[in-house]
């Protein structure tokens, strides 16, 4: 229909705000404009992007809840649930744990650090943030207070809860009809908004670029030129190698189709660092574009944006490898295996907001005797890698959605075979 109508298409819109963005802020970081940088990109662009935001981070919550009832209510029985369930954790700790070995065995060989020195590097102002023991990051999904779980935003317990009343809901059988047809309207009230608040994400995708590219000067990344290198290969090649061969063998459907029907979702990634900020976009990407079924989409996208983070833990593979080779220490397989297994275990106990992969990084570095004050050295370049990480943890949350729901044939095949489905006319 977009095509038709001849109108420019939102992901059309989307891709040139990104792009205008991107030279717009990199002009402003090198003619540095005086006035401009100051009024118009850390006022008016700050503000326009920073709401933005605030517009997806507000769609969250009620999104996550109807959905999930619906789809919960949607479910015929509940043995699925516990399927969906079973299959996403598992898909989700494998991709991971995939994920961060490619990576270290990719930058064990390059060898980013090697000689690297150190002299003059200012490494005073970083502190190690302590591991959440996983035993207790199980314990505390079992919300005290939904209420608060619900105000604070507590992904994993509101999923929880959801799931509970949800399940309580099919118990009571048709006395739930009413509550059933509340649920699936306010799903659909829910989805408007996030078309409101995405009618809005050209300008607003501008200017968050915008302002980043304007203040990330290059002088940042030459230092660490080598670590940029080799992280950006490997999430590279986790994106569109290591999760395209997963969806190619584990679901048969095809790789192309989906780079770029996920396309709006990574860029909303991208610009907002943020999986949480980009679930309703992650969501529907994969239920009206690719013709998930909500029974799935609405478990699995929230589930995958709290605990399956693959571009994190490839930045704590790659980093490991780079600041072990910066101090000359030699982690040996036992080391590195020990940082899979802490990567793997930290993304199940963090959320997707920005900057969570650094804190992260700092309990790997202490489990495996690394100096945590080395993080000093990649924090200039960490907040550009973060927006390419975070598009690379919403496509391992959105392949693994697809695989389970198309084992459980809850893929409309004609709506991912469809170019033009779920597109909104910009
Ligand atoms: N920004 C985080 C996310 O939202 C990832 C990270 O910090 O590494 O997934």
């Amino acid at each position: 229909a977009a095509k038709s109508s001849g109108k420019m298409s939102l992901t059309t819109k989307i891709m040139i705000g990104m792009v205008t963005g991107l030279i717009f802020g990199v002009f402003a970081n090198q003619v540095n404009l005086g006035f401009i940088n100051d009024y118009l990109i850390n006022g008016l662009f700050h503000m326009i992007g920073t709401a933005f935001v605030n517009g997806l981070k507000m769609l969250v919550v009620p999104l996550v809840v109807f959905s999930l009832l619906t789809g919960v209510f949607g479910i015929s029985d509940v043995k699925l649930l516990g399927r969906v369930g079973g299959k996403a954790f598992g898909l989700y700790l494998m991709t991971t744990a995939i994920a961060i070995a490619v990576a270290i065995t990719l930058a064990l060989v390059v060898g980013p650090g090697v000689g690297f020195n150190m002299e003059g590097v200012d490494v005073s102002n970083v502190k190690a943030a302590e591991a959440p023991s996983v035993w207790m990051v199980f314990a505390n999904i079992v919300p005290t207070n939904p209420v608060a779980a619900l105000a604070n935003g507590e992904m994993l317990q509101i999923i929880f809860y959801v799931i509970v009343v949800g399940i309580a809901g099919l118990m009571l059988g048709e006395a739930s009809a009413p509550f059933v047809a509340a649920c699936e309207y306010m799903n659909d009230l829910m989805m408007k908004v996030v078309e409101i608040v995405m009618a809005f994400a050209p300008i607003g995708v501008f200017c968050l670029i915008a302002r980043v590219f304007a203040q990330q000067g290059i002088e940042l990344f030459l230092p660490v030129a080598s670590y940029v290198a080799v992280l950006t290969g490997a999430l590279l090649l986790h994106l569109f190698v290591t999760l395209m061969l997963l969806l190619k063998v584990m679901s048969g459907l095809s790789p192309v189709t989906f780079i770029r029907k996920i396309r709006p979702a990574q860029i909303f990634a991208f610009s907002t660092a943020s999986s949480n900020a980009t679930i309703p976009v992650t969501y529907r990407c994969v239920t009206e574009r690719m013709g998930v079924d909500n029974s799935v989409a609405s478990f699995s996208v929230p589930f995958g944006a709290t605990i399956n983070m693959d571009g994190t833990a490839i930045m704590q593979g790659v980093a490991t490898v780079f600041l072990a080779n910066v101090y000359g220490i030699d982690l040996g397989l036992s080391g590195y295996i020990t940082v899979i297994a802490m990567a793997v275990l930290a993304s199940i106990g963090t959320a997707g907001v920005p900057g969570v992969g650094l804190v992260m990084l700092t309990m790997v570095l202490t489990q495996v005797g690394l100096p945590v004050e080395g993080i000093a050295l990649i924090l200039g370049v960490d907040r550009l890698m973060d927006m390419i990480r975070t598009a690379v943890n919403i496509t391992g949350d959105a392949v693994v959605t697809t695989i389970v729901a198309k084992s459980e044939g809850k893929v409309d095949l004609d709506v991912y075979d469809d170019p033009t489905a779920g597109e909104v006319d910009g």
